[in-house]
């Protein structure tokens, strides 16, 4: 009864009605992109804690105007060591155990390893973070792959900081093609949606 009445009462609201439509509409088109208002800009946010044992922090904004456009990532670091830290998407937004539940390198469409700007990457592969002696870091890009956006969104997934500098797939190690040898992971966090 509770539920029906509840039912009825979304129907009636037009804004939900047309939602409901365009969605429908989209997934008979088969456009992904038709379930999302595809046209305003969206946010999210990672505020980075550090692993036990670890120091390192951070927050990183995500910025894209529409779905067709770049996002746009700027970050901020501290208490780093000095060098470069691989950072990445993953896959999950699981920080049950720490950064360890966040999974792999998110790659929806089963590439190897490489940096932002390789031909052939993860769509998680942001590349390095780069830390003088201060320990404090930026980060700034507009990346191509990493979305706000469909089916193949970022948001619920995570940002993770490693301990050691990311090869970029390029480094002849086991592990250059699927993680860049960034060795462990020193801080993470789940990426969420953000007031404007
Ligand atoms: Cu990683
Ligand atoms: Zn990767």
């Amino acid at each position: 009864m509770t539920s029906r009445v509840a039912a009825s009462a979304f129907a009636a609201i037009p804004f939900a009605a047309h939602y409901l439509n365009a969605k429908t509409q989209g997934q008979a088109n088969g456009r992904a992109e038709c379930q999302d208002p595809a046209d305003e800009t969206r946010r999210a946010i990672c505020v980075l804690d550090p692993q036990p044992n670890h120091t390192a922090k951070g927050v990183v904004r995500f910025e894209q105007p529409h779905f067709y456009s770049k996002c746009k990532i700027d970050a901020e670091f501290s208490c780093l060591s000095e060098g470069k830290h691989g950072f990445h998407v993953h896959q999950f937004g699981n920080l049950l155990e720490g950064c360890t539940t966040t999974g792999p390198h998110y790659n929806p469409f089963k590439k190897t390893h490489g940096g932002p700007d390789s031909q052939v990457r993860h769509v998680g592969d942001l590349g390095n973070v780069v830390a003088g002696p201060s320990g404090l870091a930026e980060y700034h890009s507009e990346d191509s792959l990493v979305t706000l956006f469909g089916a193949y969104s970022v948001l619920g997934r995570s940002c993770v900081l490693h301990a050691g500098e990311d090869d970029l797939g390029e480094g002849g190690h086991d592990l250059s093609k699927t993680t860049g040898n960034s060795g462990g992971r020193v801080a993470c966090g789940v990426i969420g949606t953000c007031m404007p």
